[in-house]
């Protein structure tokens, strides 16, 4: 793609992206101080912006790819809204963070919030996990939730007043 764009003649800067060997011309170009400035500098303004994009977007790619990214999903019960945010959908210790409030949008304050990750087509459960209270409304639990790649679903269950709802929430799991 950015051979496409931006190759121009075999003389311009852009022989940085070509494939082909490096001959005396590219040499001197390779040898110059080569501060990303530099050959930036050397590119037509739509190349730069388009590397600009182009590395943008690879970052984001690179960022999701690796189980680094959060999640963030919300699920009704009857009487609740609940918020599940993860620091990551993959392996090893995650923080999960619950908000649960009401129809109306004001926080509930629960007797006890339950994780309890589950991978449905395999018969795998991970531990559960109760959630303490952090603020009002919003309850937080770590642990290793997830051991193995595939769509866990996670339910959350939210004790107050004496009776018990469960949200439920479909995590990708990448590994
Ligand atoms: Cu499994």
């Amino acid at each position: 793609m950015m051979k496409s764009i931006c190759t121009r003649g075999p003389k311009s800067p852009i022989s940085f992206f070509d494939d082909r060997r490096p001959t005396i011309d590219d040499a001197t170009v390779v040898h110059r101080p080569s501060s990303i400035v530099h050959i930036v500098g050397g590119l037509p303004p739509t190349c730069i912006r388009f590397s600009l994009i182009l590395l943008a977007a690879l970052l984001l790619v690179t960022l999701a790819g690796c189980g680094g990214s959060g999640i963030t999903e919300t699920s009704r019960t009857e009487h609740y809204n609940v918020q599940l945010s993860l620091d990551g959908a993959g392996f090893g210790e995650r923080t999960a963070t619950i908000d649960v409030s009401d129809l109306s949008g004001k926080p509930v304050s629960a007797d006890q919030v339950v994780l309890s990750p589950v991978m449905q087509q395999m018969g795998m459960a991970s531990p559960e996990v109760t959630a303490q209270p952090v603020a009002p409304g919003r309850y937080q639990a770590r642990g290793e939730f997830f051991s193995m790649v595939g769509e866990w679903s996670v339910a959350v269950r939210v004790s107050a007043g004496g009776t018990e709802e469960t949200a439920s929430f479909k995590i990708p799991v990448k590994g």
